[in-house]
């Protein structure tokens, strides 16, 4: 602890609008982000721990004995998110929750995710070693593959919390080896037995860098939250005809991978119309059975559309569509586009954003109201229970990369804003 601990005491005053006067211990919680970074560390000093994979099995069995170590009661559902129950008075009350996620890209960042679960777990010993206990009980989660990079979609554990998505649906779903879900739980002993959803949530408050660049460029500690961005994945498959590298006229090729080319360079052009909030990203391209000397004659993609409005992103689409249909013709090629994920743009709680709002302002935080251009589990548990998130910021706003940054104290920061907000929460009048 660095301050004092009870709000009514000498010298101990707290500011009018927080109940304690309590700051969390941000060099313990900078030295677990730099301890739980080991687990796939990669050498230019980022992560790689793919959801599910041995190093997110590694780093699952780290916060578990963290968490058994502050006391909290473990447990894991069938699709492998960790739940930590820190009791309150009254546990007749849904537990007030926070956390966020542990897997990462494989260009992976010390901070994406990994921030929320390990000022949570910060907030749980804060508390621990204050002596505080809560009226409401809390709750820490660590949501299964958020990223979405392995097994698609991204949010899936807490989509399936929402009731988005059975846990059979998702237990079945694949990855580029073929691997399952269920499958990959098994292989790291994360399979729970606790019905997905069953665990009752009060309300959902996670910490998250920023990933963009708005709080740095206008030098402020806190983003305020108000909501996330509408996101749309598509699998697509470009199809032409291979053919000899050396003896095909250029006017009878059929190549696949040209027209994947124009519609890129098409889906930069659709997000630029509807700039400045629009963007779309192609972040994987596989040619089949791929050779220097032979004219491509398929090529699958994936894409990604975003906009704070439905309307753009359904625009979008209806732009897309019709340009794979010009491309197709021109070319001669088959361009298949499947939508195999939409969410809709999704406004956060009044009262919870006040909440963070309050916190900030009573620690003396600069802070601005922001939408989040990233996805989060946030984002998915807006639609069940009452739910908002607190940004801080990150170097030139960079994230799934490597070089990912954030500072120690924008990162005590955003845990003490969350401590606070936490305990607004826990400790208000019983609704
Ligand atoms: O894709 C996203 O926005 C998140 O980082 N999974
Ligand atoms: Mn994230
Ligand atoms: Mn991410």
């Amino acid at each position: 602890m660095t301050a004092e601990t009870e709000a009514a005491g000498p010298g101990g005053r707290a500011h009018p609008g927080i109940s304690h006067n309590l700051r969390i211990d941000g060099s313990r919680l900078w030295a677990t982000i730099l301890e739980t970074a080991a687990f796939g560390a990669t050498p230019a000093g980022g992560i790689n721990r793919l959801t599910l994979s041995p190093e997110d099995g590694a780093v699952r069995d780290w916060f578990r004995t963290a968490c058994e170590a502050a006391g909290l009661e473990v447990g894991v559902d069938e699709l492998g998110t960790q739940f930590a129950l820190r009791r309150g008075r009254d546990m007749s009350r849904p537990p007030v929750a926070f956390g966020s996620h542990l897997d990462t890209q494989p260009t992976g960042g010390k901070f994406d995710g990994i921030l929320g679960v390990l000022a949570g777990l910060e907030v749980m010993r804060s508390l621990n070693d204050a002596g505080l206990e809560t009226e409401a009980p809390l709750l820490l989660i660590n949501w299964t593959n958020e990223e979405g990079s392995r097994f698609a979609p991204a949010m899936m554990a807490s989509a399936a919390y929402a009731g988005e998505f059975t846990a059979a649906e998702i237990l079945a779903k694949r990855d580029a080896a073929g691997v399952s879900v269920g499958e990959a739980l098994d292989a790291i002993g994360y399979r729970g037995t606790e019905p997905v959803g069953a665990r009752a949530i009060g309300a959902f408050v996670e910490l998250h860098i920023e990933q963009g660049p708005i709080l740095e460029a206008e030098g402020r500690t806190i983003g305020v939250v108000e909501g996330g961005q509408g996101i749309a994945w598509f699998d697509g498959t470009v199809t032409g005809f291979e053919s000899h590298a050396g003896t095909t006229p250029m006017p009878r090729r059929r190549d696949a991978l040209l027209g994947l080319a124009e519609l890129a360079l098409a889906v930069e052009g659709i997000a630029r119309a509807h700039s400045p909030s629009a963007v779309a990203t192609m972040g994987e391209a596989v040619i089949g059975a791929p050779s220097r000397n032979v004219v491509p004659g398929q090529v699958r993609f994936t894409l990604d559309m975003r906009d704070p409005e439905s309307a753009t992103l359904d625009a979008m689409e209806a732009a897309l569509q019709e340009a794979a249909a010009g491309i197709g013709a021109r070319r001669n090629l088959a361009i298949d586009l499947e939508r195999i994920w939409r969410k809709e743009p999704v406004p956060f709680d009044a009262d919870l954003v006040a909440a963070v709002d309050a916190a900030a302002e009573a620690l003396g935080h600069g802070r601005r109201r922001i939408v989040s251009g990233a996805g989060h589990d946030a984002c998915n548990l807006a639609g069940r229970v009452p739910t908002t998130m607190i940004f801080v910021p990150c170097k030139d706003g960079v994230s799934h990369n490597e070089s990912e940054s954030a500072t120690p104290a924008d990162c005590a920061a955003g845990a003490d804003v969350l401590l606070h907000t936490l305990l607004a929460l826990a400790d208000a009048p019983r609704a």
